[in-house]
């Protein structure tokens, strides 16, 4: 049995047909839109399918945005049981695309449909699909497939975005996937109604985020994280867990996290900087949504204290409740500003099937007629860029203009948002490295190592900056942290030079859209050895080391003893799955085990754990071995070794019985 999962086919975007903000990056795409060259910039994978494929025992492929001819390459050279295609409902017609070609090229496979553009009804999808998925994606796959039901918290892959300034990288963000749905339930959200208003903890507990990081940390010490889990911070009890594991250790993270008001008024700010927060995404929406989220501390007071501290703030605002005017949007845009956040993002409220705003407006009859004229119209207005409710007051034009004139006054009030980030960075730098608690002041001296590092981005801000004002500001910003940090060195001079032809080469590519689309990203999974064929075509080998513990068995004639050798990777996972397998052995009365440690690769906490717990439960039946000489990631069974001479003297063959 072998799945494909493909994202839709590129190109995307608005030359292509699509809504105007629709293609392979969040910040460019639909929060810093209007700041051109400034724009942060990261393609951002449909990471649900390596998700799913790391977690089936299927044999996988991921394409992550191939064109069509590389999906149909891809159906052509291997013979696939089901292909499974993700989509929203902005690319429901692209979706329609991807499964043409599917049923053309590979007609014996089945389709999977998954992804919040499954709240279409299945009349609609039905053409389409043999199978929808409307709930969370590993488990729906691996009863469809048969496998054994698998306990959270699955595998984690692991998936890194680079952040390009200038098209130049300048960090890595490790992706997080801690949970699915939330129980605030605003009425305009898909995500929380698509799960029924319930949280699905991918990552049930701080320990389990913990090792998550660490992984990533212990691969690449530099790399930042982003935590996909609706309001984060909301689950008090897991969130303070993590903290006391992150302080036990000493590490320090870099984390950027969805968060409500509510949740964040649970913490001090100093809290969450000990949690290693140093970004949050804040719904401010409008001063009179009313929702229960935003209840809590007072926002220019928590803003206030964040930007101390150095963290972050994007904060998204709707445009087009039914109480604002355009004089209220600019009253609520201009408290918005006040509140100095380093990123904003402006969308119009839209109705989504299965939210309670989609069931009120359409039993009003409050849909716009212009939006109906087909289905599939609707659909690809679905961004979030689209007036597609009748309202009191503004007309369409009127709504969708405020959204761009929002976009644009941040642009040219508040300026680049590389450079509120800086600052930032500068006042986490003052503020924390005066604390008393010495973690803290680590924490603001990593954040003056990060202005510091920025000092090639000031010639091209100062030339290329959006007005006058925010030229000066950027000047000045300049002198405060030479002041503080110190004047540039003869390379940083050099460099910034660099830095400025590096904005303008960004200008000319993204004027004749060159370098705007991904190249495909093909991942396996269990797939065996890659070959040099694969290697030549730059497929990715993470899948195809996905944690696994491999086990040889067998039994000497020698007085019933029996061994197993172990090789690869002791996660948790693994590791409880191999317990069991023992546990079963001894049942059947074998006598005694040597547990014999090869070439382990990476362990982890829980995988240690559980082979102590199994030898402690065994009762002196079990015998580990480990190899000689001193293996850091095996230091923590160290004390369960057996060097007797009973297990000196016996012979353990080379060879066993791959399992
Ligand atoms: C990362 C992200 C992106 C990325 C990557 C593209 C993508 N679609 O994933 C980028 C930045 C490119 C993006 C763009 C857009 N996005 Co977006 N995006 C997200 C975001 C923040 C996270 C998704 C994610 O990776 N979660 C982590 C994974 C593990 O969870 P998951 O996706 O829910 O997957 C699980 C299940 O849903 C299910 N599943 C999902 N897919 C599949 C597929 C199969 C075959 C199966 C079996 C199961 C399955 O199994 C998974 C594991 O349990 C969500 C909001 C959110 N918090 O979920 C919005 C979201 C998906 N985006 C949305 C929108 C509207 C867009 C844009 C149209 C925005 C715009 N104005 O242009 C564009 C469209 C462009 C595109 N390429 O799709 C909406 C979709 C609403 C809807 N009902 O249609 C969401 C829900 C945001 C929101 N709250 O409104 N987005
Ligand atoms: S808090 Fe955010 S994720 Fe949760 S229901 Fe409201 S809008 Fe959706």
């Amino acid at each position: 049995m072998k799945v494909l999962f493909t994202t839709i086919c590129r190109p995307i975007g608005p030359k292509h047909g699509d809504g105007a903000s629709v293609g392979y990056e969040l910040l460019y795409g639909q929060v810093t839109r209007a700041q051109g060259i400034f724009s942060p910039r990261a393609v951002h994978h449909h990471f649900s399918l390596n998700y799913i494929a790391l977690n089936i025992d299927a044999p996988s492929t991921v394409l992550q945005y191939p064109s069509k001819r590389e999906l149909v390459r891809e159906l052509r050279r291997n013979r696939y049981d089901y292909v499974g295609v993700p989509f929203i409902l902005a690319t429901f017609h692209r979706m329609k695309q991807a499964v043409a070609l599917v049923r053309k090229h590979s007609p014996h496979s089945k389709v999977i449909l998954g992804g919040y553009g499954t709240v279409a009804s299945d009349e609609e999808l039905k053409p389409y699909a043999d199978h929808i998925c409307r709930e969370e994606g590993v488990a729906f796959m691996r009863r469809l497939l048969g496998e054994p039901f698998r306990p959270l918290p699955y595998e984690h892959p692991h998936i890194v975005s680079t952040l390009k300034v200038f098209s130049v990288p300048v960090s890595r963000t490790g992706m997080i996937f801690a949970g699915l749905g939330c129980a605030n339930g605003c009425d305009f959200c898909s995500t929380s109604h698509f799960f029924k208003r319930r949280h699905i903890r991918l990552l049930p507990t701080g320990q389990d985020i913990f090792d998550v990081l660490s992984r990533y940390q212990d691969k690449d010490p530099e790399v930042q994280f982003t935590v996909l889990d609706e309001d984060f911070l909301l689950n008090k009890k897991r969130a303070m867990e993590f903290r006391d594991l992150v302080l036990q250790s000493g590490r320090q993270f870099n984390i950027f996290a969805f968060a409500s008001i509510r949740a964040l008024s649970q913490y001090s700010v100093s809290e969450l900087a000990e949690l290693g927060i140093d970004g949050v995404w804040i719904g401010y929406e409008g001063t009179r949504s009313g929702y229960g989220k935003q209840q809590g501390r007072p926002l220019d007071e928590l803003f206030a204290d964040l930007r101390k501290h150095g963290i972050q703030v994007l904060a998204s605002m709707i445009v087009g409740f039914e109480y604002q005017t355009p004089g209220i949007i600019k009253q609520e845009f201009r408290g918005l500003m006040r509140l100095r956040p380093a990123y904003c993002q402006f969308l119009i409220y839209g109705p989504t099937p299965g939210t309670p705003f989609y069931e009120r407006v359409t039993a009003e009859g409050k849909l716009r007629p212009e939006i109906l004229v087909t289905r599939e119209h609707y659909y690809k207005s679905c961004t979030g860029f689209n007036s597609m409710v009748v309202h009191p007051a503004m007309t369409r034009e009127q709504i969708e203009g405020m959204q761009r004139w929002c976009f644009n006054e941040d642009f040219q009030h508040l300026g680049p948002s590389v450079f509120r980030t800086i600052r930032l960075w500068m006042s986490g730098y003052d503020y924390l490295t005066r604390s008393d608690n010495p973690r803290l002041r680590e924490r603001g001296h990593l954040f003056g190592k990060c202005a510091r590092n920025a000092y090639l981005a000031f010639l091209a801000g100062k030339l290329l900056g959006p007005n006058r004002r925010a030229r000066r500001y950027i000047a000045a910003l300049e002198k405060r942290l030479h002041a503080r940090l110190g004047k540039p060195t003869l390379k940083e001079r050099a460099l910034s030079v660099l830095g400025l032809l590096a904005a303008l080469w960004t200008q000319i590519t993204i004027n004749i859209d060159y370098f705007q689309h991904p190249r495909l990203k093909t991942m396996r999974y269990r797939w065996g050895p890659r070959n040099g064929l694969m290697r030549f075509w730059g497929e990715s080998e993470e899948g195809v080391a996905a944690p696994e513990l491999r086990v040889t068995y067998g039994k000497t004639r020698v007085q019933g003893w029996a061994w197993m050798s172990l090789d690869g990777i002791l996660d948790g996972k693994t590791a409880a799955e191999f317990c069991q397998r023992l546990k079963a052995e001894l049942a059947q009365g074998t006598e005694r085990f040597v547990l014999r440690f090869g070439r382990i690769d990476r362990a982890d906490e829980a995988g240690l754990a559980s082979v102590h717990q199994a030898v402690r439960g065994a009762q002196g039946r079990v015998h580990v071995l480990l190899p000689k000489g001193p293996i850091p990631v095996l230091e923590g069974l160290r004390s369960l070794a057996d060097d007797s001479e009973s297990l000196k003297d016996l012979k353990l063959p080379d060879q066993g019985v791959r399992s």
